[in-house]
């Protein structure tokens, strides 16, 4: 039972907010049609999903109001929890925003093999926060430095509360905030088990008091409501800002069986030994390397299969949550600043949290797609004002 206050006039894909949950296994194809009633020029963007150019949603194929945009792609990678939101050239963060972001999760065997929470065990919260006006409308005031909301929303509802059988859940956590980095911890100290992230499982689970999310980050955790009396409540809570952000209460039910075995493990290629190595400063709040985003600019070119050494560095203006299209990347070292790789950045990622004083460095190979993709900021409004930059995977 999911109970909360729902967000008024928002904008929603197929009428749902947030939009429908997508869920596909390995090896199927997607074929999905945008059709864009919106009064602005919009595209869908396939976070996490490695696809082609042409069925990535990067600003160059936004459509406009009364347009169709056509995607047909097979889901050749791991699961995981992905989402889609819009992204147009400058409006991704007002999109957004207003409603349009769901989740997008691909099941494989691998994970199937895990006798993992399942069903109603098995719950997306997209965590993202929001203002409100009066009469209930969204209220999108944002400011160079990112919108920040006055309250958080899950899964579109405000207050939310969440009735648990005495069981093992599975969570599948989306920071779907604009601006808002998360620090998730339950009220009462007791430990979420971390499993997986944005590219899928981890090579081992672990328990976690704290997991921190930039936006656009996932976290895959189980929570064990097992030995709790009935009528007791747990809450989610946002460290960073003390907010509660989604009520747990505990129910007069017979245990339920849990069958997965802890700690969860999973063999994940390393990527090592480097070709390349590229710098990239995100500086103040609009620039890659001191340029600001041209949708006609390629900025430098991948060849196909190589790994690549890419290291993220800030002058300041942070967090920047640096997000790459078209492959997954892994986390080798993080200095200045919290100076530590976190175990929730193990395995694969695609996006990673980069704070003031920060040094960031990730190893990278695109094997799939030759063709044009981006790196930005997913600090929406830094995203938007230019901090995003082309580049274009190529064979030689
Ligand atoms: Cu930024």
């Amino acid at each position: 039972m999911w109970e909360g206050e729902l967000a008024q006039e928002v904008w929603a894909y197929n009428e749902s907010f947030p939009g429908p949950m997508i869920r596909a296994n390995r090896g199927e194809t997607a074929k999905i049609t945008f059709k864009n009633n919106l009064p602005a020029h919009s595209i869908i963007h396939w976070h996490g999903l490695v696809v082609g150019t042409e069925n990535d949603g990067q600003p160059q194929h936004a459509v406009h109001t009364g347009g169709t945009y056509n995607y047909d792609f097979e889901i050749n990678q791991r699961a995981a929890f992905n989402w889609y939101h819009p992204h147009p050239h400058m409006m991704t963060g007002e999109q957004v925003y207003n409603g349009l972001a769901g989740g997008f999760i691909v099941n494989d065997s691998e994970e199937a093999s895990k006798n993992l929470p399942a069903g109603k065990y098995e719950v997306p919260l997209v965590i993202r926060d929001a203002s409100f006006s009066k009469s209930g409308a969204l209220l999108y005031k944002p400011t160079s430095g990112g919108f920040l909301g006055q309250v958080a929303l899950v899964n579109g509802t405000k207050d939310p509360y969440l009735d648990v059988d005495k069981a093992v859940y599975r969570f599948r956590v989306l920071n779907g905030a604009n601006s808002r980095v998360f620090g998730l911890e339950l009220s009462n100290g007791a430990p979420m088990h971390l499993i997986g992230n944005d590219g899928g499982l981890l090579p081992a689970s672990t328990d976690m008091a704290r997991i921190d999310m930039g936006n656009g980050e996932r976290t895959d955790i189980l929570v064990d409501f097992r030995n709790y009396k009935p009528g007791t409540k747990i809450m989610l809570r946002d460290a960073r800002s003390g907010w509660d952000i989604l009520e747990f209460r505990v129910g007069n039910t017979q245990e339920i069986p849990f069958y997965a075995s802890l700690p969860i493990s999973s063999d994940i290629e390393k990527l090592n030994s480097p070709v390349v190595t590229r710098t990239f400063s995100f500086d103040g709040m609009t620039k890659i390397n001191g340029k600001v985003y041209e949708m006609d600019r390629i900025d430098w070119t991948v060849k196909r299969g190589q790994v690549e050494r890419w290291v993220f560095k800030t002058n300041g203006n942070a967090p920047h949550p640096v997000h790459i299209h078209g492959a997954s990347f892994q986390i080798q070292s993080r200095s200045g600043g919290r100076n530590r790789v976190f175990a929730w950045e193990a395995g694969w990622k695609d996006t990673v949290l980069l704070e003031d004083r920060e040094t960031v460095t990730v190893l990278i190979r695109f094997d799939n797609f030759v063709g044009r993709y981006v790196m930005h900021c997913h600090k929406l409004e830094h995203e938007d004002m230019g901090m995003m930059a082309n580049f274009e995977v190529v064979d030689q």
